[in-house]
Order: structure tokens, then C-alpha cells, then sequence
């Protein structure tokens, strides 16, 4: 198996690989706290890691990867609910966290491992890499303490990570992601956007989705180049590190909505987004109107490029490729990509009108749904195409032009996937809801914003709306919370007792 991050022993040790805040790391330095991660695991395949945006959760998922085991993203602020579902499911051996985080009940009964930036091992595979590190380097004593370090054993084909994502109806899903994706997604991404070990990104994304874990925080490791993480998005903290060198930003359609919001009063952000070598949007839709003011006041065009958690990237607008909105370029070198009508037969016409579901092949792909073969199946045509349910037509030149999607039960909001389902359910616990359906609504921040529609058990006094946001945010998670409540005295419905959504939202 070839390395993931060949920078680790390649680049300049005295490089800066990450920086979080005032907190930053070197090449040298990364490469032996992760490998002091490394030989902490000692046998565990999957490690959960309590993914706050912090100088840890990059060590602790590098230190999993070059172990050769897989790195399962916690959402630090998923509720109960979701956390107990996804830590049953992809059973870890261990929690990799920053020494002093609090850890919910959820994750009581697993192993927990503390992550010290400041720790030395050994790396996997390098000649001193075979026994024990210089000292016990995560943990001062304890279970576990004294293990070798495992050699990376594993393959191309072995999963690097498990990233949950929400369908339509129940619980998130674990995409498996094998070694081979990330390294292909990522070289794909090098190559259009002629992204090198010089380039600095600047992101304030959350690290337990694809988005900011693999192409924010992977994507410069792996190149050799670094990252500036904001700790929380801000058009001010975009603003100082693209002035103080960094050369990319990275980010969701809602932050650069912020940005084009903030544009106007804030000449200083216009100059810094100006001197940008590539802004890139992905995980929705970029508005228009939001790529257009960005244009007008900073004389820079914001790229697209579109992915799924299941295919990392497919498509994406080349660094010295034309950036007209509304388009997320071309499939990336060794992506298949096609448009399919509702019958399975292909749309050939690249005509910027004929609409098909776009289905994607190629060595960027998941290998399955952890513990959901026939999710997996259903989720792939028989000659082993992805059905990504995302609705698009190309343009002239080949373009990628995404006109909508399939399931109305899915919500962006922000940029995260959200099913419909999911919150129906946990709502439907709440003692003073009888029925519950959920819809997306345009939101000019957040793209899609999430409606519940309820039937309150009593009608007299109907649970408020703050409530069951709470009530969501505290079993699921913040982002999935409902920001508008309608209340009904009865859902619309079919003969079959099926819920009309479409009804709901005309
Ligand atoms: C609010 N908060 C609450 C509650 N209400 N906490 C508990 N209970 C409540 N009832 C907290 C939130 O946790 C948050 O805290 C703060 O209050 C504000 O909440 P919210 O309004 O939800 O946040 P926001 O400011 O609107 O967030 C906008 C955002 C965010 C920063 C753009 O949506 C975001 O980070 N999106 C990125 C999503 C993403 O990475 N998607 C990639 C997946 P705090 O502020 O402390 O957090 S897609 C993907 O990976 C594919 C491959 C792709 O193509 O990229
Ligand atoms: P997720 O399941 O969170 O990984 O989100 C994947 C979905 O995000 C895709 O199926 C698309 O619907 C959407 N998406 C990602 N990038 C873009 C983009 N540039 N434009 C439009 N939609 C996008």
C-alpha cells in the first residue's frame, strides 16, 4: 500500500502542517504524535474520534490512518440518541479525544485514549517504526500502555473511515470509505485545481464530514502543504489568514453567502478574498446571486465542485477552467459519470436541457453501508453504477449543471444532509406532538431551511417551537433541529394513509 501522506517523512520537517488558533504543528511534530496515536491502538479496526475542530482530531484520525485501522468522525455535539446509534453500529475498539473533553454517556462503555499533540512515536512502517516509541507518548500509564506500535499492514482496498450520513427514513447511515478514495479523490482534486504542498488552506468547516476531514484537513497533509482551521467559521478569521498567506478557502454555500453579506461594509475582506489563488464552494448549490457579488467585489470567481459522502468527488470547475455559476465542472480524471432517465436509459444529449439522475463509477467510491448490505445494493445499478439521486444536465463543454434532486425527503441546511425521517421520528417522542412531517423550505442563508408540521396532542397547548428544536438538537443534533413550527389539526393525506408533503408545502 502506498502512503497516504508521504509528506509525513517527505516535506521539510520544520513545515507547518496545521494550525487551530494559536496552536500549530510541524510536519516532524504531526508525524510523531500520530504515530504515538498509532501505537495506541494496538488492535482496535474501527476507532471513533470525538471530532471537534481542534489540532486532536486531525492527529488522532492521522494516527489511525497510518496504524492502518479506520477513523469513525464523532460529531462532538450529537445527542444521545445519534451517538448511541452510530457507536453500536460501528462498534469501536476505542475514542480517541483531546485530553479534557467531556465525553456524553453515550460513549461510556467504550476505551477511552487521550490525544497529546506534544507525544513522539514512531511511525508505521519506517525503520524505528517496528517497536514501542520513545516513552509512553498518549498516555502516561495505564491500559495499553507499552504496546508496539502496529506496522500498517493494511491495503488499498481497506476502509480508512466511516463517515454517517442521513437518508430519507431512519437512522444515519456508515459510508466505508477505503484508503484507495481518499488518496484518489484527493489527487483528482491536486490535479484540477494544480493544488501543491505551497498552497495554505483556510477553512472554519466541521471535521466530521467529508468536506472539512478528508479534503480540509487530509487534502493539505496529503500534498504537504498546510491548513489554518478558524475553530468557528468568520468572515474575520477568512479575512486574516488569507492576508497573512494562506492561498485557498474551502467552504459551504452558507459561509460564502456570510461573506457576500459582508462584503459590502468591508473593503479589507474584499482585498484578502481577492488575493486568493482559489475560493472553492461545495456541499450545495452555490446561489447566483451570492457567486455574482463575490465576482462584483472582489473581482474573483467562487468554484464549485460536487461530491457525496458516498463518492467523495466527482466533478469539479479546474483552477484554470471557466467558473460560470451555477456549474461544478467536469468529472474528475478517472471519475465515470453519467445522466440516466427514470428507466435507466442514458441522456447523451449535452445540451444544457435534458435532465437525468447523474450515476457515477470509478475508484473514488465507498465499498458499502457498514452493516447494510441491502442499502448497498439498492444504492448501486447491477453493472455498478452509484445512484447519487442527484438530478443534473450537461452543458456544451461537458459541464455539470445540478438541477435538483430526487428525494424530497432529503434537506440541506447549511450544507449538511439531513433526512426527513430522522426528525419525524424524534419528534414523534416528543409527549406533546400526535403526528409530525417535516419539509425543506429556501432559506437565503442556509439553502434549505428545516419545517416541522405538527398535530399537537392537545390541541388546547401545543408544544412550542423552541422545545422541540430542543427537543431535536439534544437527541440528534443542533443542525437538525426544526427553525420553523406550523401546527395542524390534521396532516394531509392519501388513501393509502401516506403523508402529502407536496400538499403541505404548496
Ligand atoms: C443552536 N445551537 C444549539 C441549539 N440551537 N445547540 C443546542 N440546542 C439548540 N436548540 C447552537 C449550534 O450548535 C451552534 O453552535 C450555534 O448554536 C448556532 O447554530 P446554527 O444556527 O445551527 O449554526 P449556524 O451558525 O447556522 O451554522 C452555519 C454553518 C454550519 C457554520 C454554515 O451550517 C456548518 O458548519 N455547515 C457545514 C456543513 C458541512 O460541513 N457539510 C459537509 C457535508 P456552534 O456555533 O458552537 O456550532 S457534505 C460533504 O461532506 C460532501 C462530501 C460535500 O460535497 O462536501
Ligand atoms: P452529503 O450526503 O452530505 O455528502 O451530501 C451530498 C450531496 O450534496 C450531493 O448528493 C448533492 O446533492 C449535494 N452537493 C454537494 N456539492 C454540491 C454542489 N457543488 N452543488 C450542488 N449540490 C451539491
Amino acid at each position: 500500500m502506498s502512503s497516504l501522506f508521504p509528506a509525513l517523512t517527505g516535506a521539510p520537517g520544520d513545515r507547518v502542517a496545521l494550525r487551530f488558533g494559536e496552536r500549530s504543528l510541524t510536519y516532524a511534530e504531526l508525524a510523531a504524535a500520530a504515530g504515538a496515536v498509532g501505537g495506541r491502538i494496538g488492535g482496535a479496526r474501527r476507532v471513533a474520534v470525538w471530532a471537534t475542530p481542534s489540532v486532536e482530531t486531525a492527529v488522532a484520525v492521522v494516527g489511525v490512518l497510518l496504524a492502518g485501522a479506520a477513523a469513525v468522525p464523532l460529531n462532538p455535539k450529537s445527542g444521545e440518541k445519534e451517538l448511541g446509534h452510530i457507536v453500536s453500529d460501528s462498534a469501536p475498539g476505542l475514542v480517541l479525544a483531546a485530553a479534557g473533553d467531556r465525553l456524553p454517556g453515550a460513549l461510556a462503555g467504550l476505551e477511552r485514549v487521550d490525544v497529546d499533540p506534544a507525544a513522539r512515536g514512531p511511525l508505521p512502517g519506517t525503520p524505528d517504526g517496528s517497536g514501542a516509541g520513545d516513552g509512553d507518548p498518549v498516555r502516561a500509564a495505564g491500559a495499553g500502555g507499552g504496546r508496539s506500535a502496529p506496522v500498517a499492514e493494511a491495503g488499498d482496498e481497506d476502509p480508512a473511515l466511516v463517515v454517517y450520513t442521513s437518508g430519507t427514513t431512519g437512522p444515519p447511515k456508515g459510508a466505508v470509505l477505503p484508503r484507495r478514495a481518499l488518496a484518489h479523490t484527493l489527487d483528482a482534486l491536486a490535479d484540477a485545481w494544480q493544488w501543491t504542498g505551497s498552497d495554505v488552506l483556510v477553512h472554519g468547516l466541521p471535521l466530521f464530514h467529508v468536506h472539512g476531514l478528508v479534503l480540509g484537513v487530509l487534502g493539505p497533509l496529503r500534498r504537504g502543504g498546510g491548513v489554518r482551521h478558524l475553530g468557528r467559521f468568520s468572515p474575520e478569521g477568512v479575512a486574516r489568514e488569507l492576508e497573512d498567506g494562506a492561498t485557498m478557502l474551502f467552504g459551504v454555500p452558507t459561509m460564502y453567502h456570510r461573506l457576500a453579506e459582508a462584503l459590502p461594509g468591508d473593503p479589507a475582506l474584499a482585498a484578502a478574498l481577492g488575493r486568493a489563488r482559489l475560493l472553492v464552494s461545495g456541499s450545495a448549490a452555490l446561489p447566483v446571486h451570492d457567486h455574482e457579488r463575490i465576482a462584483a467585489a472582489t473581482g474573483r470567481r467562487v468554484i464549485e465542485r460536487y461530491g457525496m459522502t458516498e463518492t467523495l468527488m466527482n466533478t469539479a470547475v479546474r483552477a484554470d477552467g471557466e467558473a460560470r455559476p451555477g456549474t461544478v465542472g467536469l468529472p474528475l480524471p478517472g471519475v465515470e459519470l453519467r445522466l440516466v432517465e427514470e428507466d435507466g436509459s442514458p441522456v447523451a444529449a449535452y445540451d444544457g436541457e435534458s435532465v437525468g439522475e447523474i450515476q457515477v463509477r470509478g475508484p473514488n467510491l465507498f465499498t458499502e453501508y457498514l452493516n447494510r448490505p441491502e442499502a448497498t445494493a439498492a444504492a448501486f445499478t447491477a453493472d455498478g453504477w452509484f445512484r447519487t439521486g442527484d438530478m443534473a444536465v450537461r452543458d456544451p463543454d461537458g459541464s455539470v449543471r445540478i438541477v435538483g434532486r430526487k428525494a424530497t425527503d432529503l434537506i440541506k441546511s447549511g450544507g449538511y444532509k439531513i433526512g426527513a425521517g430522522e426528525i419525524e421520528n424524534a419528534l414523534l417522542e416528543h409527549p406533546g406532538v400526535r403526528e409530525a412531517a417535516v419539509t425543506g423550505e429556501p432559506d437565503a442563508d442556509l439553502g434549505e431551511r428545516i419545517v416541522a408540521w405538527i398535530v399537537p396532542a392537545d390541541p388546547a397547548d401545543p408544544p412550542g417551537a423552541d422545545a422541540l428544536a430542543d427537543h431535536v438538537a439534544a437527541r440528534l443534533a443542533p443542525h437538525k433541529r426544526p427553525r420553523t413550527v406550523r401546527y395542524l389539526d390534521a396532516l394531509p393525506r392519501n388513501d393509502m394513509g401516506k403523508i402529502m408533503k407536496r400538499a403541505l408545502t404548496a
